[in-house]
């Protein structure tokens, strides 16, 4: 009897051990065993590109852990409902599965939950709607109950991510993200009471704003992301290099003529203006704007020049089908409605659509470009309108940019205060995300080089961005497609990553 009392208390044991759980201890993240957890990893972000050998590789290079992204509609049945299921429920599924059985831990990341979460194309076209429809909240509440449900058995589970990348328009109090958030966390711990939860400040995962994070709760991991400077990690100005000295610290000067263009009921016509930059400025941004617009305006095609040549200041400037409103972002988020329409179109079916906005608001391009003193700049948009009052019509922004030297050193000055964060508010923290576009120089790698080992010293979690997508050579992708939309390795950020990882 003695012996298999024995034997029930040596099973129970192994069997917790086995299933075990990683928590939350002060600043670290522990295994089952009470050990620090040192997790380096890379993000599953291209739905439906990863397959079970993406997982072994990763553990065999020494990566152990992975941050799995998935989108509300992919993942309901019917899409967009309350309701797990279909195709795309048995994809995340495999994804956690493939993850267990090679012994990463991996980390469920609501990417784009219903209504979208912040103002970017590429999260329901921008919408930002989670915020302020309560119907929306509640879907986003019922499928992560219904997932920490589906997911909890999972021993190597090792956090829920409530959602990425959160901005919520600035007008809205933070007391109601904290309190959404709590709600949510509330939720997920009736189902799942031990699993750790990851959470971000209202900021899309800013550095800075860490400390605004801070919620009444145990067992948290606070995350940011890190793409910074933006013009070496996403801009890409080819002529750009890592080390280099960058106009990182930017100024605004002025705008180019405004309140001018069209109102009432318009069909497609050209808005045209020249001007020149002033005699400052090293850097020019266009922006879409309606000012005072109660109705509806649409803006297609748009095209600048410089003395006659073409500038290029956005790498989408006719909203296709295919590239909707990727690389434009919403200036301000606090009233309107901006969206991508495909039922209009000036030459082409697609258009951006922006309604209702107060004093003003516009559609801004991503991009920056370089300004050339005394040039004479035509700028050329075609819109269309009905019942618009106000004015809508195309803008450039002009700005002084200051020149940095951008080398390891500037980063680690952008990523110190995470540590410092932590080790103020004794918390965990985790770089969720980060990443560099791939030039042919190679200097992105080492920009990724830099940042990885930056993190390893400071003994900050990480999951590189990204392993595998369908984007081209160039992007952020470990792993991306060709011309022939074949996987390639981008080789020299392959070596950053791994290398990273085994440090
Ligand atoms: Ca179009």
């Amino acid at each position: 009897m003695r012996y298999f009392v024995g034997t029930a208390v040596l099973a129970l044991f192994l069997c917790q051990h086995a299933f075990g759980q990683a928590r939350v201890q002060g600043t670290n993240i522990m295994d089952a065993d009470g050990q620090p957890l040192v997790l380096r990893g890379a993000n599953w972000g291209g739905w439906g590109c990863v397959d079970p050998g993406d997982a072994r590789q990763m553990r065999d290079l020494g990566a152990n852990c992975v941050r799995i992204a998935f989108q509300h509609d992919k993942i309901t049945d019917p899409p967009d409902s309350e309701q797990i299921g279909g195709e795309g429920l048995a994809l995340l599924d495999a994804m956690c599965q493939w993850a267990q059985d090679a012994g990463l831990w991996f980390i469920l990341d609501y990417h784009m939950p219903p209504g979208g979460c912040n103002p970017f194309g590429w999260n329901y076209g921008g919408a930002n709607r989670l915020w302020r429809e309560r119907s929306l909240q509640e879907k986003w509440i019922a499928v992560w109950t219904q997932l920490a449900r589906r997911y909890r058995h999972h021993s190597r589970l090792l956090a829920y991510e409530l959602l990425n990348e959160p901005l919520p328009p600035h007008d809205s109090p933070t007391k109601d993200y904290r309190t959404l958030c709590l709600e949510v966390i509330d939720a997920l711990r009736a189902e799942d009471p031990g699993r750790p939860i990851v959470v971000s400040d209202r900021h899309c995962s800013s550095i800075s704003g860490l400390d605004t994070a801070l919620l009444p709760r145990a067992n948290l991991i606070y995350t940011f992301h890190f793409y910074s400077p933006g013009i070496v990690t996403y801009w890409q100005i080819p002529e750009g290099r890592y080390p280099g000295v960058w106009p990182v610290v930017r100024e605004w000067l002025s705008n180019t003529p405004e309140d001018w263009g069209a109102s009432g009921n318009t069909d497609w016509h050209a808005l045209e203006q020249t001007f020149q930059p002033p005699a400052e400025a090293t850097h020019g941004e266009v922006l879409l704007r309606s000012t005072r617009n109660a109705g509806t305006a649409w803006f297609d095609d748009v095209e600048l020049w410089c003395d006659g040549e073409a500038v290029p200041f956005a790498d989408n400037t006719d909203f296709s089908p295919e590239r909707k409103s990727a690389g434009w972002t919403v200036e301000r988020v606090t009233a309107g409605e901006f969206v991508w329409d495909g039922e209009e179109g000036h030459a082409a079916p697609g258009a951006l659509r922006i309604r209702g906005t107060g004093s003003y608001n516009s559609f801004l391009a991503a991009k920056r470009f370089r300004a050339t003193p005394g040039g004479q700049y035509v700028l050329r948009c075609w819109v269309k309108t009905r019942a618009a009052t106000g004015h809508t019509y195309p803008v450039v922004a002009w700005h002084r940019h200051q020149e940095e030297l951008v080398d390891a050193d500037w980063l680690e000055c952008g990523l110190r205060p995470a540590a410092e964060f932590r080790d103020r508010q004794q918390v965990p923290v985790y770089c969720g995300e980060f990443g560099c576009a791939q030039p042919t120089t190679g200097d992105g790698a080492r920009w990724v080089a830099d940042v990885a080992s930056i993190l390893n010293r400071y003994a900050i979690p990480w999951t590189y961005w990204n392993w595998r997508e369908t984007t081209g050579p160039g992007s952020m992708g470990v792993w991306v497609h060709d011309a022939e939309k074949k996987y390639v390795l981008q080789e020299a950020l392959f070596e950053s990553v791994s290398r990273a990882w085994r440090e």
